[in-house]
Formats: structure tokens, sequence, C-alpha cells
């Protein structure tokens, strides 16, 4: 049992559990376990065998106990009498627009309804407006919400297939006479969401590799095996697919099943253009019909006369013209990046101490940490108020003593941005401030004009220099809000406050398109993972791979910028 699995259950335990009415207690308790599990950065099956459940931080001896079963037996039977007692689908209910516990249990208990489809059609009967709390309004939203459901795709988030695809190349390049492994297709260029995993092996005796690709324990059932191909389907129910190729010719196979399409579209008639064939296989001259073949891509590329270029460009939104003009961008790299701008401590919902976060930061080689935990407005983080702010200073200059010049400390907020537009600090609090972060929690789903005055209001606010998660979209199933982007992306350019990219693979918020758009218009952009936790540093990747498709160079990016350089900006944005 994998541990999206062991999340899966959990999860739908604590919402089984919420629509019968248990205690908050209680369904908190598995949320919480849940959260922890996805989080952990571990294999949870490797904790257990180290008898290392208890020591997880939110597992009880109770849920330990039935996480223990779920590992040892691959079921549980405390979730089998549940879901006997409580029909599994209700929990989807959960996820549609406007569907609280209540309401699900209600439907249940009043119309029959148990899962989607059911309740599709008693909204469109029209049979969800006579209920207690529900009323016309709300029958349109539910019917609304389902139908958005449905069109989502069911892609993976790139952070649940990225570890997948990771742990599978692994394995597959520990086997004696594999030369190469490498990931491709969507995953490879980092989109936020893959269709399937294409993964590319180069070895001389496929038979062996294939083999043990589709003999893995991850494995739900073979869709397709061939002798140097193989399709299977995981257990969480994402797709693999395995093409083993000899090791010479391994450059043109990556470069193909790389992708995107219209790469390898443009690219083609690139290479048409000066006489050559372009196929999986490498390059044919259409003059005597001689094949080459390509080991590396770099190869490949070289001998159509164009750089390198990387696979987040390969979306075919013109990188071949710009490589073949010599003025593809210098990419932003994770080492570019010495400064975190955007995490949280103990002091608000964080899960370590200033102290903690300041050596995991350290520990990355991070020159600049600045603590920006939640303002206390946002009543459910415990945050810090106005008055705890200069207690919260004392504690950041304590710790920055203990730290020496190992690392820069700033005292920051994430400051909220409330539904009228106003912010949770005052003005003389924010200007006592090292670096201000603004960001919505709430309120998100107000109309275009609402929503979008708040977020001008906050980027022409003096005190604030970066814009936290600038859309409240997270992946796959909260859309953004229904911002005006121009005018947000003008305001920010004019104001030169910077937008972020937050790294956190739920949210990838700007994205890639509307990173690209406020490199455009002229914005600064500011990368960064809003650490709750010491390892949450280590969703960078995830933003710089955003960074590096939206085409961004360091220069544009405060995180790139040397600690001096900085500090300079912040002082200019007038402050002490
Ligand atoms: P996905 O899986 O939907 O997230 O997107 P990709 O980009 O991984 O696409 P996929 O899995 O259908 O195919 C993998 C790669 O194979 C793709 O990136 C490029 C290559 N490929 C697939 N079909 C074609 C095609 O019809 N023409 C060309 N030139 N390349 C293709
Ligand atoms: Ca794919
Ligand atoms: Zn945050």
């Amino acid at each position: 049992m994998t541990n999206p699995e062991v999340v899966a259950i959990l999860e739908r335990i604590g919402d089984l559990l919420e629509i019968k009415g248990e205690s908050r207690f209680k369904v908190i308790a598995y949320r919480k376990a849940a959260e922890q599990v996805r989080d952990l950065g571990r294999d949870l099956a490797a904790v257990h065998r180290e008898g290392g459940l208890d020591a997880i931080p939110g597992f009880g001896a109770a849920i330990a106990a039935k996480v223990a079963e779920l590992l040892d037996t691959g079921s549980l039977g405390y979730y089998t009498k549940l879901i006997e007692e409580i029909p599994a689908s209700l929990a989807e209910l959960l996820r549609v627009p406007d569907m609280g516990p209540k309401k699900v249990k209600l439907l249940w208990e009043q119309l029959g309804v148990v899962d989607l489809p059911g309740l599709a059609a008693a909204a469109a009967a029209g049979r969800l407006r006579d209920l207690p709390g529900m009323g016309e309004k709300s029958e349109a939203r539910v019917l609304a919400g389902i139908q958005a459901m449905a069109t989502r795709s069911d892609r993976a988030p790139l952070g649940d297939a990225l570890p997948v695809a990771e742990a599978i190349a692994a394995d597959l390049r520990a086997l004696p006479g594999v030369v190469a492994v490498e990931p491709a297709g969507s995953l490879r260029r980092r989109k936020e969401t893959v269709g399937d995993l294409d993964i590319l092996a180069a070895a001389v005796d496929a038979a062996p590799v294939i083999q043990a690709f589709v003999s893995r324990p991850d494995v739900g059932r073979i869709l397709g095996q061939g002798p140097v191909k193989a399709s299977v389907e995981l257990v969480t129910g994402m797709r693999a697919q395995l093409w083993v190729h000899p090791p010479a010719h391994f450059g043109s196979a990556l470069l193909y099943a790389t992708g995107s399409k219209d790469h390898n579209v443009a690219l083609r008639e690139f290479a048409l253009a000066q006489g050559l064939s372009l196929s999986e296989h490498g390059l044919k001259r259409l003059a005597d019909g001689e094949e080459i073949r390509f080991a590396t891509e770099t190869a490949l590329y070289a001998a159509l006369g164009l750089p390198f270029i990387a696979p987040e460009l390969r979306e075919g939104r013109g990188e071949v013209a710009a490589a073949r003009a010599g003025r593809l961008p210098r990419l932003v790299e994770s080492s570019d990046v010495v400064s975190t701008l955007h995490n949280h401590s103990d002091w608000s919902d964080g899960k370590a101490t200033i102290l903690e976060m300041a050596e995991a930061a350290i520990a990355r080689g991070l020159k600049v940490l600045a603590i920006t935990d939640h303002s206390g407005g946002l009543g459910i983080t415990q945050g810090p108020k106005e008055k705890d702010l200069p207690r919260q200073r004392e504690a950041v200059r304590a710790a920055q003593v203990r730290l020496g010049d190992r690392i820069r400390l700033l005292q920051g907020s994430e400051v909220e941005i409330r539904a009228d537009g106003s912010l949770d600090f005052s003005d003389a609090a924010l200007a006592q401030l090292d670096i201000v972060v603004a960001s919505m929690h709430v309120s998100l789903r107000q109309s275009r004009d609402q929503v979008t005055a708040r977020m001008l209001a906050a980027i022409h606010n003096p005190h604030v220099d970066i814009i936290g998660h600038p859309t409240g979209r997270m992946i796959p199933d909260r859309a953004r809000a229904d911002l005006d982007l121009d005018a947000v992306l003008a305001a920010a350019a004019t104001t030169g406050v910077a937008l972020e990219i937050n790294a956190n693979p739920r949210r990838l918020d700007l994205s890639d398109v509307l990173a690209r758009r406020a490199l455009e218009a002229g914005c600064l952009l500011s990368i960064n993972t809003d650490a709750h936790q010491p390892d949450h540093f280590d969703f960078l990747h995830f933003g710089v791979a955003v960074a590096r498709r939206a085409g961004a160079e360091p220069e544009r990016i405060i995180n790139c910028w040397t600690p001096e350089r900085l500090l300079a900006w912040l002082a200019d944005r007038g402050r002490p």
C-alpha cells in the first residue's frame, strides 16, 4: 500500500465520519493524519517496518493501529464496517461547491442521493430547492459545480506524478545492463498536470527491463506488453509506459518522447528545410537516405545547428525559432535562488520554530529567510496579532544572534487581504516589518470587480512587497479567483510589487502561462515555497520549473538577487 492510497482512505474516513455527524475532534484527527502522510516525504511502509508510526505527529494510538493494519493486510476492518453503514460515494459529494456534510446527509436521508450522478439528477429535476437551507440559487450552484467537475480531466498533478516516476526510474536504473532511464513526456517538461507517464530506458537487452517494469508491486494491471515496450495502469489509477531503446539511439528516442507534439512538429519542419527528415529514430538525409542516430539530445540538436532546448520550453511556443536566432532565455535554476521570502513558523500554522526553519534553510544553501506568519485576523492559523509583532521581532532577533552570519533573517508577515480590501495590519505596523507578503485566503469567490479591487488595493499599499499565490487556485480542483489579470499585472508592474510563483505543487500560482504574461507586462516575480515545515523547502524545484516554463531569467526573480541587492530593494520600498 503506497502513501497516496493511505492518504485517500484516511481522508475518506474523515469525510464519512463528518457526514455521519461524528465528533469534530475525530474527523479532524483523520484529516490531520492524512495530511501528515501526504507531507511525510518518506515511504510510510518503511516507517512502519522501523516501528515508527507512533512517532508521526498527529498519529494517535488508534490511528497508528489502523494504518498498521492497512499496511500489513491491504485492508481495514474499521473502514469496511463504516462503508456498510454509509455509502462511500457520499464522500465525493463533499467536493461539490455548496455541499457541506449536513446537506449531504440530508440528501441521502430525504432523497436517497448517494453519488454525483444522483445529485446531478436531483438538482436538474429541481428537487434540491425545497430542502431546508437550500433554494433555487444554491440548486443552480450545485448543478454548475457538478458540470465543472465533469469537464475536469483526470490528469494527475505534477506533485503526485513526479515522485512516482522518479521511484520507477530509480528502480529501473538499478537493473544490470541499464545505461540510462529518463521519464519523458509532459512530466519531463514539468507541466502542472500529466496525463500519463512516458519512461525511456537505454539498454542492449530490453526483455529483463520490461519484465521488471510490469512486475512492480504498484502495477494494478498490464495494458500491453511487447518486446521493447510495455504499458501499465498503476494501483493509483495512473498510467505509465516504458520504452527500451539501444543506448546509441537514446537521444533520438528521448527527444521524440519528451515532446511536446507541437515542439516535435516545429523541429521536424526545421529539419525538412535542411533536407533532413526527423523521426523517433533520428535524422535521415533525404538526399542519400543515410540514417543518423543520436545517443544524446544535445547531439541531435547540434546536428540541426541548434543549441540544447530545455524540456520546459518545448511547448511549440516559438522556442525553435528563438534557438535558431540565439535568443533562448538563460533560464533560472534552483541554484540561482538564494532567498526564500514567504515561510511560516510555529508563530502561526507552521510546524517548526524560527530556528528550525533557519537551520533547514541554511542546509539548503539559502542566504535569506523571511518568516512571514499569517496575520492574526485569519482566525484558523492563530498567527500573531498586531500587538504580538514586537514580541515576534524579538524572537527573530534572538534567533539571528544564535545563527550569526550563516543566514539573514527577515521578520515579515503574510498579511491577509480582507474581504473588504483592507489589510489585516495597520500601515504603522506594516511599516515596522522587514518584508510584507499580502495574500487572500478568504472570499475568493467574490465578483470579478470586488476581488480585483481588493487585489489592486493591496498592490497599491506602499508597504506591500509581494503578492502571495496571486490567483488562489488549487490543483486539481479549485479554480482561480475571477481577477482582471491585465489590471493586476499592470498595477504590479507600475508599483514594483513582485508577484509570487508559489512552489507548493498544490498551488503553482502564478501558473506558467500567467507568469509568462507577468514577465511580458514588466512585473518582477518571487518564487517561494510557502514552507510550513522544514522539508517544504524542497518544493522549490516545482516553482523553478514553473518559472522556466515561463521563460524567466534570474534577473527578474527577486529571490535570485544577491542579499545586498534584495535588502536595498526592500529599503527603497520605504522601510525603516
Ligand atoms: P500528457 O501525457 O497528456 O500529459 O502529454 P504528453 O506530452 O506526455 O503526451 P503523450 O503522453 O501523448 O505523448 C508523449 C510524447 O510522445 C509527446 O510529448 C510527444 C510524442 N508524441 C505523441 N504523439 C505524437 C505525434 O502524433 N506526433 C509527434 N511528433 N509526437 C508525438
Ligand atoms: Ca504522457
Ligand atoms: Zn503562506
